[in-house]
């Protein structure tokens, strides 16, 4: 029997381990565990998983090269030495052959809460340390529009999102909370690292038991807790950028702007503002305008407008709706309102960007965080933004542009995968399939068979977390949890570092790669140099074995949460936006000199490619899913609850259903021109008409 500590990015959690059965129990100090750690249940031991190397039969056949029998092809079992021997001269071939700017060494993906053997910073490492670099991506699926903008226009995003207005002072002094995309407990229940304590549940009672009037501007009704007792405005999606012109004009033409903090605080607003009016084309963006673009009466926008005057009003804009064409436009309009109110830097109020999206947002930093694993030096400075893979391997030597550069897409020929899954965080599949196939090899780490290792040439057995030992923690998580093993490895798994070593020795290269060290040896050299960084503020840790033995060891914490904005707005000289005016941009020159037609030098709408049409009549929301993260465990058991006959639910509102003749838990098909699939019909009166829902994770199978 074994009783352990660990962790997972949905919590801290205790494991009990007799025989075959795991118990699982929440970390003591979580107020609001979640409901995912039920995903570990059956994890361990699930036929889903990868028991042993496997190599593609085509490619041990015929050799690397583009192949477009991936992802239809068998695979032959073979065993640890002949993996480790047939990637060395793999790599050893593409790198002698194109260096590294033929290696994509992106391997974008949120792997497991463990630091040390966090995958993507294990793969980074070795192919900086052992084939002297790679191409990287840039930016992440989460934020890749807004990440880029908001340093243009206030800061960085870390300053505005996850030290943004902190969920205390929203608790203590908000008197609106307008939340663009809702404020989703499904949401906030994770956070990459871990998240030993889950407290928006409570936050947003506290507020809304104080009087804060919380409301939520989705498609879905299902994005704003009961506990926020909020308000539902169901917008048509992709829209959010004309109901907040509309707010603004509103408030400008009633002579409700704040226009003191506008003159003082910001840069750019006379140009806002003759777009607003129309002075520029004789369109004025006003509320009757809005009404039939987002589906909301103009009547009702117009009051929204007024119950934001004179009030503590946070502005809060989700992911979700910069991960869209033209999403810079309502993170930039959000800023823009919440200025135009005056709000910025006041307590519970102002602009912060993606509250709820994410466990870490609102809360305060330690003093001092977990290190991560040193990364060594990448030797060619070549990258693409994360989301262009597939234009990247279907068009290499084309121009592209990013953030007012030009670069030029790399030819690769390898690509390696460690801890994220491509073919569930990229849009189009059938699209990211072929690109796969131009490569001469995909190299695969994987502790379940998802449709990424159906596509590789090379796939190697990794271990969960739960069968080895590692560190978890967040910067945003005062609790640095031990994480015990549960678990032997499964079948021939074995730790993504363990792999990288062998490589690297057969590579030649195995000091540069483990600096002697084995895993515990770096948990115990990450761990003494935090105890220095806390040691240079007088701050004392217990040793790693003490702090092993108790399985969980309490961080300091900063107050640091608005930092930015509360000093900007108390001095602006003396503390200045690290924005090219130092004040916040409702125009920009730097954007402007871009000369981009779908992001000008101030904020627009710009109505969305794709509309509805009498073939494909309906929008769709792909959210995040409740049941899991992303795609992992989609086979575990709270996942597995969430579906029906084994199918992903997808929810519609009644009248179309009706419309449609379909009742509910019949089989659907949903398709388009990109492809189609089959869920599970869910009736709900809590989504707008026009709009169906089906959430992300579960597994592309089209075979
Ligand atoms: N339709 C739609 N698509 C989306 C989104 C959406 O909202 N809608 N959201 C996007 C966003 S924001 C994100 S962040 C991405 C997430 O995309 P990913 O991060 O790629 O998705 P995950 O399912 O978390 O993939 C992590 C993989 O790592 C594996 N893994 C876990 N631990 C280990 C380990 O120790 N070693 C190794 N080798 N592997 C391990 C897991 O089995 C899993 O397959 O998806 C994006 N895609
Ligand atoms: N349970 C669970 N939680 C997660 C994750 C997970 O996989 N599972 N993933 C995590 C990750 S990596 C990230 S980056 C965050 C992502 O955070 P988000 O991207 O914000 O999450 P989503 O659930 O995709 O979107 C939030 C809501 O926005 C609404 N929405 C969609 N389009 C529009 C629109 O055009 N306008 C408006 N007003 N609303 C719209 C949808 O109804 C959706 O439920 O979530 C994190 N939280
Ligand atoms: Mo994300």
């Amino acid at each position: 029997m074994t009783d352990s500590m660990h962790s997972a990015h949905w919590g801290a959690f205790r494991a009990r381990r007799d025989g075959d059965s795991l118990t699982i129990t929440p970390f003591s100090a979580d107020p609001d565990p979640s409901p995912l750690l039920a995903n570990l249940h059956n994890a361990l031991a699930h036929p889903a998983r990868v028991a042993r190397p496997m190599i593609r039969r085509g490619w041990l056949e015929n050799g690397p090269g583009p192949d477009a029998r991936r992802g239809l092809d068998s695979y032959v079992a073979v065993s640890w030495e002949e993996t480790y021997a047939r990637v060395a001269e793999e790599l050893r071939r593409v790198g002698e052959r194109y260096g590294p700017a033929g290696i994509f060494g992106g391997s974008y993906g949120w792997s497991s809460a463990g630091r040390f053997h966090h995958a993507q910073s294990q793969v980074h490492r070795f192919l900086n340390t052992v084939m002297g670099g790679y191409v990287r991506s840039v930016n992440s699926y989460s934020s890749g529009a807004a990440s880029v903008l908001l340093p243009h226009i206030v800061g960085d995003m870390n300053e505005i999102a996850r030290r943004g207005v902190s969920w205390e002072t929203i608790a203590s002094h908000s008197e609106v909370v307008l939340a663009f995309g809702g404020l989703a407990l499904k949401n906030s229940q994770v956070a990459s690292g871990g998240l030993s304590e889950h407290t928006e549940r409570g936050f947003m009672q506290r507020a809304a038991r104080r009087g804060t009037r919380f409301i939520s501007v989705s498609p879905l009704k299902s994005d704003l807790p009961d506990e926020a007792g909020g308000e539902w405005l169901p917008l048509i999606p992709g829209t959010d950028a004309a109901l907040m012109l509309a707010l603004l004009h509103e408030l400008t033409t009633q002579g409700l702007t704040d226009d003191d903090f506008l003159a003082r605080y910001t840069h750019g607003w006379p140009t806002l503002k003759a777009y607003l009016l129309g002075e520029e084309d004789g369109i004025a963006r006003d509320a009757d305008w809005a009404a039939d673009l987002c589906g909301l009466p103009a009547a009702q926008i117009r009051a929204l407008a007024h119950a934001l005057h004179g009030k503590r009003v946070l502005i809060t804009v989700a992911h979700a709706l910069q991960r869209a064409q033209h999403g810079e436009q309502p993170v930039w309009l959000g800023l823009a309102l919440a200025a135009a109110l005056g709000q910025p830097g006041l307590p519970g109020g102002g602009f912060t960007y993606a509250l709820g999206a994410l466990g870490h947002y609102g809360k305060h930093h330690n003093l001092a965080s977990f290190p991560a694993l040193p990364q060594g030096k990448n030797g060619i400075d070549r990258f693409i933004p994360v989301a262009r893979i597939a234009d990247m391997l279907l068009h290499p030597g084309e121009k592209f542009h990013y953030n007012g550069r030009h670069l030029t897409y790399p030819d690769i020929r390898l690509a390696y995968w460690a801890g994220g899954n491509p073919f569930h965080h990229h849009q189009d599949l059938a699209r990211l399939r072929h690109a796969f196939c131009r490569l001469d090899t995909l190299i695969v780490h994987e502790s379940a068979w998802t449709a990424s290792a159906r596509h590789a040439d090379i796939v190697l057995p990794a271990t969960m977390t739960l069968e080895r030992e590692d560190v978890g923690g967040a910067p945003t998580d005062r609790h640095l949890i031990a994480m015990q093993p549960v678990a032997a490895p499964y079948g021939e798994a074995r730790d993504d570092y363990q792999i990288f070593s062998e490589l690297a020795r057969r590579l030649g290269r195995e000091a540069a790669f483990t600096e002697g060290r084995d895993a515990r040896g770096w948990l115990e050299h990450l761990y003494a140099q935090l105890q220095e960084k806390l040691a240079a503020h007088q701050v004392g840790l217990p040793d790693f074995a003490a702090f092993w033995q108790e399985g969980v060891v309490t961080l300091p914490q900063l107050q640091d949460g608005g930092r930015m904005m509360n000093a900007f707005r108390a001095d602006p000289t003396a503390h200045p936006l690290p924005t090219p005016t130092g004040k916040i941009q409702i125009a920009s020159d730097a954007i402007a000199g871009f000369g981009y037609e779908d992001c000008p030098g101030h904020p627009v709408w710009r109505a969305p490619r794709e509309q509805p049409s009498a073939s494909y009549p309906f929008w769709l929301i792909a959210n995040q899913p409740a049941t899991r993260l992303h795609s992992q465990l989609d086979f575990g058991d709270y996942s597995r609850s969430g579906k029906r006959n084994g199918r992903e639910v997808c929810s519609l509102h009644p009248l179309d259903a009706q419309r449609l003749g379909i009742a509910d838990n019949d089989v659907i098909e949903l398709y388009n021109a990109r492809g189609h699939l089959l869920a599970s019909a869910a009736l709900t009166e809590a989504i707008r008409p026009g709009v169906v829902r089906l959430p992300t994770g579960a597994w592309y199978d089209p075979v």
